[in-house]
Parts: C-alpha cells; structure tokens; sequence
C-alpha cells in the first residue's frame, strides 16, 4: 500500500539538469531548441499561454494527451528576439524568457511581474539511473522541472485533494487510487489527477498544467522553502503556463484548453439519494414516497450494485428489480429519474455477452504476456475494457442501450481508477497492456493510469449522446484526469460520516473548482459510518450549496434519508432541501456561466477577491457565484463561529442585518440557520418551492434584493433545460442591474438576449431591508402594483403585466429619508 502514497524509493537515480542549449530554429509561435540529448521546444499559444515541451532528440514533439480540448490555437502575435544568450518570445500580454546557457525558461507580464521561473541551476531535466538509459522507450526515464518559488507564492489547485487549501509546503502525489485508508489528511492523493496548480503571489495569479499521465508528484516548497519541482515517473516533460494575473483569467484560459463542464440537464441540480444499496424495487418505492410523504424535494434515486445480475454490468436482478421499466416509469410520473451505477469491471463468464462479445473483439486489456488481465472485483474474476481502444469506447457506449430503454437518465461511473480487490483496493500492474486497438498504440498501464476514467467517463457520455441525440448526458464519474470536466461530474467518493469530512468537503471542492472540475460534489452525511441528526442536518446545511447534490452511505449503516434521525433534524434538512430547490434558476446561471468560461460555481474567496490574502486561508467558508457567501457549522454542539466577509456590504440571509466587509464577525448559527450573506445589490432569483424540476412552471420567479447606497447586476439564464437548443439561440439571458442613490433604488431588466421565452406570467422583485414605506413605485413609467411589509422592511413589486416587455424599469422613490438605512 505504502507505495501508492508515498515518495518512491530512492533509486539511486540522478537527476541531471539539461544544461547548455542552443537555438535550433523557430517558427511563428515557437521556439526549438536543443540540449545534449534533449530537444525543447517553447510555443506561445495565446497571448496569456505558453507551453514547453521537452522530448528525445530527433522525436517529433507530441502533446495530444487526455488532458487537452483544444490544440488548434488561432494565430497569436509574436515577437522573438535573441539577444547574447537570452531569447525571448513576447506577446501582447507576456514574455517566455529563455536562457541557453544553461538553460531555463522564466516569464515575465506586461507589468514586469515574474513567475514560474526555472530554478538557475536545476531547471528542467531527467533522473538517470546506472542501468537505464536516458529516454528509454516505452516509459522513458523520470523528468523533472524545478522552478522558484517567488516572494511570497503560495500554492492552490491540484484538483481532489484532502486537508486544507492551500497547499504550499506539501508534497503531493497524482495517482488516482481507492484509498485503502479512507479521506486522510497524511495521504493527499484520492481518485482523480489534476496535475495543476495556481499560485497567487502578491495579489496575482498564474497557472501551471504538468500535463503527464505517468505517476506524478510535486513538490510544492516543501524539501526547500524557496523552491518547487514537478515531476513524473516516466513520459515526456510537457507543461503549460498560464499567465492570469487573476485566478479567473487563469482558470478562464485552463478551462479553454483542457475543456468546460457541460451544460447539465437542469434536473440534475436537484437534490438527490442514493443508498448502497437500495435492494429491491420495495425499498425503492418507498424511499421514493418517504420523500413525498414528508414534502422534501428529490429529483432523483440511485441503484447501487445490487440492481445486478451478480453484479454482471448491464444486466438487471430478476428477483430484486423483475419490472426495472414499470418502477423507473412509475418513479417519473412522481418526479423522480432513476441513475444507475456501472463498473468497469466485467465479470469472466462464458454465458455473458458482454464478456464474450469484449472478448471476441479484443477489446480487453492484456498482461504483459498477451493473455486477457484479469482481477477480482464484485462480480468476481473479471476482465478490463481497454478504454485507450476507440472502439472499446465506442462498444461500452452502446452497452448503455439497456439501460437507457428501461427508462435510466444518468449513468454514475464507479471503481474506475480502477480499484481492484487482489491486493485488496489495488490498482492494475503496470505493465498491463492497453492494446490501443488497430489505430492505436499500445501502452502500457504506468504510461495511461491516470486517465483510465476520463476514458470510461468520456465512452459513457459519447454513447448516452448518440442513443438519445436530444437529451443533455449526465454521467458521473468517480476516477478521472485534468480535463475530466468535459465528460462527466466528479463526486469525491467514500468518504466518512464524519465532522471533519464535512470541513474538508470545502478545501475539496474549492480545490476542483480552480482545477476545472466545477461540477462537484461529496457524499451529503458521508458514506462510511454512521450519521446522526446533527450530523446529517450540518452537512445538508452545507451539502444544498454544492453543484451536485446527493446524499449517500455505504452498506450497512444507519438510514440516512433526511427524515432518518426524526426532529429536529429532518425539518432542518427539509427547509434546506427547499432551499436549495428555490436557488436553482441561481445555481443554473452558475452553471450556464461555468460552462461559458470555466469559472467555480463554489469559489473559494480568493477567487473574487484576489488581493485580499486574508482570504486565502478561508477555506471553511466559501462563495456560491458572486451573491451567496456560505460558513457551515462543522462541529457538533456549536452555534457560532467566526466568519470572514471579504470587502463589499453583505446581508445576513435569516435576519437580514447588514456588515461592511472586510470584516470578521462572529456569527450566530442554530441548527436551521446556518451562516449565509448576501451581497447588496445583487439578485438571488428564487422559484417557488415544488418538490422537483417541473412539478410546475417556475412562475412567479422571485428576484430578491438587499439594496444598499451603490450599484451591483447579476446575470439571470434561462433555457428548456435540457437538449441542445440553447446552441442555436434558444436561451433567455438577462442583465438585471440595481442602484441605489440617496433616497431612490432604480432595478433594471435589461433586454432579453436569446429566443428563449421562459413559461412565466410574473416576476417579483422582493426587496429587503428597506426601512422606510417609498413614496412612489414605478414600473415603466406607470404606477405599478406593489406593496410594503413594514415589520420586515420588505417591498414587492409585482411585474405581472410587464414580463413580456423588453426593458423593465421600477423606480422607487422615497421623499424621506434613505430607503435602506445608509
Ligand atoms: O467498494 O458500489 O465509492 O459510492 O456505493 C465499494 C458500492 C464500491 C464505492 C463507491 C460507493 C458505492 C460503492 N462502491
């Protein structure tokens, strides 16, 4: 096991830097260089992105790999010069520095900030060890970049991580395993790899992708404070820097090249249950009425292994499930989708199609002697698709078939690291062979092990696009590498019913988010153990604030259900559940804008306000977009805590009192209360409450502000939520901007973009804290139907009769004093 976490033995490699180089030649966006065996190559591939490749000499540099959505990059404005020793390759926004001699690369911005500079004497290079030769095929030796670390640098990213968010002076290891020891904080790496980091430094960003899907590891100025290496078991040295200056620049441009999430089915984003297992179509049912008897929103269960044929993937048990269509329809007339689980693992038996068929078409992974590898996982001795293979990917796509006809909406991706049962959550051997298939190559496990589920998760959505070409795929994955976001959601695993999982379910997130991996989310209560009341209702506190939300546990533990653990708890869960039911035209804006430009729909507080180091150890708190800040309770027995507001006015949900940020306030949290702000100024729309996506049309949306003297907008994003008409115009986006002056508050609705047009009679605008009854309300010009709530402060203006026009304008204007309090 120790072998899977820990720094490798010492080798008695060593590590030998390139040294000197020279210019070879160039062409408009690169720069090729050689040195001794090595050849380097330095391209600009936008304005804010560079990439550095180092390869055997006399190989064609390579960068196709899991990682990247995009490699045809629009022409970019370069500039080279060679001056002495030095060659530099500028853009309109920044500079790669190159030194021959020896040789380091360094980058500077338009504003003379340096960063991600090669360390002087170590640079980049490759551990020789006595008996291997340099570059030795398939694997190729160990590589190595060391850079320095600036002034000041502190490090974020790396994707699924346990512990904290930050994580300068770690040493952190990309290996996707099953951790045999559960979430902990001495054993960093889990079930994905995103092998990037952003760094902030003095207020500013920038990004590095090592991308290499070897076993890799950095160092993150843990053996030396003042410096930072990045390295890999084997593969060529490829890396890429993102220049920022702001964590969204960086993330924007990371997301551009390794890909966006998808736009999700807007069902998607409601609550959800899951148990391992519910076993039978009984059990089913009456989860299903559990939350329909007790109004607690659920758009969707879960079948865990159980609904198998002897865990057989693609089959159903006869006896548990004998009518999986009837139930699944059934379950949707009452608002539910069913998702079920499928490993990759499947079962050796001769009496098996699937196994026969993978078989007869060679489309399983090999020893390294050529015979089918096999292992054991829950089915019992099993084969292993080789999802390097297209048509490997191309066949499990089409598997999903049988499901899809029984009426399954989504597919969740298990055990796809994969995690193998001899030796107990074991990964394959390395030298297992992926054959490729006939228009590919062969390679062997060490080389791809990291992107075996991106692989799995990227066969599974292209199949679920081709059997239903008008339904938006939704797919979960649980292993995957950078880039993963394209495929499918990521949710963490097995973690544990525990307080401090609940904590480091934010550090978690906040991570992914800045990786790219935005759509997210952790097992709401844990998995492993059991949960109690408080438990449960602290963790739906935090889990409804989540982009994917899903409670489940693991065999054999106490219910978990939102009503298990009786009151107080489960009204707790319930009016959180409702909640977030509410949030989602909120929640589905986020998404609409992660999948535009890649930014976190959970963000930790650094990503909005960059400049502000105090926020870059708030990683028990975080953003939900730009309105919502959130700071769960996460120990038990504990109603206050203490919570820092980064600068803005913000608005305490439950009892609406004001704080100027920066500030740190300690904040009072009963169970059903926990501690959430709203930013002035901004809309948080809100439909009404229904128990699931589409019990009815979201009318009257309920646009909620807590106006303050200056100005804030919002971007409201509607679509048919699901399919792909948006693509052609088919989505409803609107400005809404707010200002407040002295004694009057203008709210605009701004043209509509997109032909979209939302089934909706009215609109309300709920504005909040206004202490003193307006004089006037206007709605276009005319008088408008509106009221006051004085004991609440609390204006609605009803926008019945204007929905439909194309600029909305109330005013409201008070001859008094300041309508909200100054
Ligand atoms: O060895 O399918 O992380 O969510 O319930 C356990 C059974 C296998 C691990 C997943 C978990 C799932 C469970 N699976």
């Amino acid at each position: 096991m120790a072998e899977i976490f820990e720094k490798p033995p010492e080798t008695g490699g060593r590590y030998e830097p390139l040294g000197t180089a020279e210019l070879l030649d160039h062409d408009k966006r690169s720069l090729r260089l050689k040195a001794g065996s090595a050849a380097v190559e330095v391209t600009a591939l936008a304005p804010d992105l560079f990439r550095v490749g180092m390869f055997p000499e006399g190989r064609t540099p390579r960068y196709d790999s899991e990682a990247i959505a995009k490699e045809d990059w629009e022409s970019v404005e370069v500039f080279m010069e060679q001056s002495g020793d030095e060659v530099t390759l500028s853009t309109t926004a920044a500079i790669a520095r190159v030194f021959l001699n020896p040789l380091r690369v360094r980058f500077t911005d338009a504003s003379g900030r340096g960063f991600a500079a090669d360390d002087e004497e170590l640079g980049m290079g490759t551990v020789v060890t006595p008996d291997a030769d340099v570059f030795s095929e398939p694997l190729g030796s160990p590589v190595r970049l060391y850079k320095w670390r600036e002034i000041g640098e502190r490090y974020f990213g790396c994707g699924e991580r346990t512990s904290g968010l930050e994580k300068t002076g770690t040493y952190q290891v990309f290996w996707n395993v099953d951790p045999p020891l559960g979430h902990t904080a001495s054993y960093n790496n889990l079930y994905t790899s995103i092998p990037f980091t952003l760094s902030m430094t003095n207020g500013k960003a920038y990004g590095l992708l090592f991308d290499n899907t070897h076993r890799v590891e950095f160092d993150l100025a843990s053996e030396n404070p003042e410096r930072a290496y990045y390295g890999a078991e084997g593969g060529d040295l490829v890396y890429y820097v993102f220049c920022g200056p702001t964590p969204r620049d960086v993330v924007d441009r990371y997301t551009e090249l390794t890909g966006r999430i998808p736009m999700p089915p807007l069902w998607s984003l409601g609550n959800q249950q899951c148990r391992y297992s519910y076993m039978d179509e009984g059990e089913v049912r009456e989860v299903a009425r559990g939350f329909r008897e007790h109004y607690i929103p659920c758009d969707v269960i879960y079948l865990d292994i159980h609904y198998m044929d002897g865990y057989r993937v693609f089959t159903w048990n006869e006896e548990r499930f004998p009518e999986p269509e009837k139930l699944i329809s059934e379950l949707r007339e009452q608002g539910f989708r069913v998702v079920t689980i499928v490993d990759p693992g499947v079962k050796v038996d001769e009496n098996y199609p699937v196994y026969t068929e993978g078989r007869r078409r060679n489309l399983f992974c090999k020893t390294s002697e050529g015979e089918e590898y096999h292992n054991v996982v829950w089915p019992g001795m099993c084969a292993f698709p080789d999802f390097t293979n297209p048509e490997t990917r191309e066949w499990w796509g089409e598997n999903h078939r049988t499901l899809l006809d029984k009426g399954v909406a989504g597919i969740w991706c298990d055990m796809n690291e994969p995690s193998l049962f001899v030796p107990r959550q074991s990964t394959m051997p390395g030298d297992v062979v992926h054959p490729g298939g006939q228009s590919g190559e062969a390679k062997l496990h060490a080389q791809i092990h990291n992107t075996y589920g991106s692989l799995e998760a990227c066969a599974v959505r292209e199949g679920l696009l081709k059997l239903r070409p008008d339904e938006r795929p939704f797919v979960i994955t649980r292993a995957g590498y950078a880039g993963l976001q394209r495929h499918a959601l990521q949710w963490t695993g097995d973690n544990s019913s525990w307080w401090e999982h609940l904590w480091m379910s934010m550090p978690q997130l906040q991570n992914l988010g800045l990786s790219g991996v935005a759509w997210a989310g952790v097992d709401v209560g844990g998995f492993w153990g059991d949960a109690n009341g408080e438990l449960l209702a602290r963790f739906t506190e935090f889990g409804i604030f989540q982009p994917f939300c899903r409670n489940h546990t693991a065999l054999g533990t106490r219910r978990q259900e939102p009503w298990a653990f009786g009151e107080p708890y489960e009204s707790v869960c319930r009016e959180m559940i409702k909640l977030r039911q509410r949030l989602l035209p909120y929640l589905y804006a986020l998404f609409e804008e992660c999948h535009r430009t890649g930014a976190p729909i959970l963000r930790p507080l650094l990503f909005e306000h960059p400049e502000d180091e105090t926020t870059y150890a708030m990683d028990d708190e975080f953003l939900l977009g730009t309105a919502l800040l959130v700071a769960p309770i996460t120990r038990p027995g504990i109603e206050h805590r203490h919570v820092y507001l980064p600068e803005g006015t913000w608005f305490h949900f439950w009892t609406g009192e004001r704080f100027e940020g920066p500030a740190h306030i300690l904040a009072y949290a009963p169970l059903g209360e926990p501690a959430i702000y709203i930013k002035a100024n901004t809309t948080l729309p809100l439909w009404p409450e229904m128990n699931h996506v589409g019990e009815r049309p979201a009318d009257p949306l309920t646009l909620r502000f807590h106006p303050a003297e200056g100005s804030g907008e919002a971007t409201l994003y509607e679509d048919a939520g699901d399919g792909f008409g948006y693509e052609r115009g088919e989505y409803a986006k609107r400005r809404v901007v707010c200002e407040v002056l002295g004694g009057s508050i203008s709210v605009r609705l701004e043209e509509r973009e997109g032909s979209f047009a939302p089934e909706r009679e009215s609109v309300y605008l709920e504005l909040r804290g206004v202490n003193t009854r307006p004089e006037t309300v206007s709605v276009n010009g005319e008088a408008a139907d509106w009221g006051y709530e004085e004991e609440d402060g609390k204006i609605t203006v009803r926008l019945t009769d204007h929905v439909g026009e194309t600029n909305v304008e109330v005013r409201i204007q008070s001859t008094g004093p300041d309508l909200p309090p100054a």
